[in-house]
């Protein structure tokens, strides 16, 4: 099967919400040596915005939309383990990320999670709906040079304006990077976030940058 099939195969078991299917793709894309990245940001996630798509249109359900992402949460546990190491030597810097309180969505942030970590960044993952104050907890105890959150719901995103206040009203020295599908960089300029990446190549460039400044 060619690159393009899997890919494909990996897109439409997501769109199905077939968890089988989308193994079955991550498990070949391995045997075939095709870049794990590729699996997740070529196959997978378009298939899960296309569910983003149809749940949106009111075409499918949140059931649909459940278990579609189960199948790529399923798929990306296998993929993960196989991602070729980019970096080896010293460690490039510690980021914290989680997903912001109230919002349960982290396909996105793990991905995120594990991009950085390939790129050689230590990073401690306080997974989803974390308050403010865990955020600023976990940076002062591990002296984060980077504090990454992450929001998909415009209902959410002012947990990220608050973390923003809680930084500076701590005194803390901590650059900031926001991402998920409800920011952008103006409202990254808004809240006075040091970054904004719009996808999990971008966060691991500007968390490169950040860490240089
Ligand atoms: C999958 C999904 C779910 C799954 C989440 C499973 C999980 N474990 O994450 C489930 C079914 C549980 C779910 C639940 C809900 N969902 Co939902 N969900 C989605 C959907 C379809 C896809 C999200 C996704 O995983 N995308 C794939 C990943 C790879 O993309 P991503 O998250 O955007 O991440 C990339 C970038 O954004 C970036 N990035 C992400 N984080 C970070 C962080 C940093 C620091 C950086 C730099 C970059 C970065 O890099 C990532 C990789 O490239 C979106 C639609 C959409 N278009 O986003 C709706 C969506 C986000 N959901 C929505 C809603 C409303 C809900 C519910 C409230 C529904 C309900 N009625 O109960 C609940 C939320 C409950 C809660 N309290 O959080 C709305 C939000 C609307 C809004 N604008 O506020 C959306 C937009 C759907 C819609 N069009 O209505 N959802």
């Amino acid at each position: 099967m060619s690159k393009e099939d899997v890919l494909k195969k990996a897109m439409n078991a997501v769109i199905d919400g077939d968890p089988d299917a989308a193994l079955a793709a991550a498990n070949q894309a391995i045997a075939e040596g095709i870049n794990p990245v590729e699996v997740i940001s070529e196959g997978l996630s378009l298939g899960m915005t296309k569910v983003g798509d149809l749940f949106n249109n009111e075409e499918i359900s949140l059931p649909f939309v459940i278990v579609a992402a189960d199948a790529m949460t399923q798929a990306i546990a296998v993929l993960e383990p196989h991602i070729p190491e980019e970096h080896k030597g010293e460690k490039v810097g510690t980021v914290v990320m989680g997903t912001v309180e109230g919002d349960i969505h982290d396909i996105g942030k793990g991905i995120v999670a594990t991009m950085l970590r390939v790129y050689g960044f230590e990073v401690y993952d306080l997974g989803r709906d974390v308050p403010v104050q865990a955020f600023i907890d976990k940076a002062k105890e591990v002296n984060a040079d980077i504090i990454g959150s992450s929001t998909l719901m415009t209902t959410t995103l002012p947990g990220q304006k608050a973390l923003q206040e809680a930084i500076s009203a701590a005194g803390l020295k901590v650059k900031t990077m926001v991402g998920g599908a409800a920011t952008n960089q103006q409202w990254a300029d808004k809240i006075g976030a040091t970054a904004y990446g719009e996808n999990a190549t971008e966060a691991v460039q500007k968390a490169k940058e950040l860490v240089q400044q």
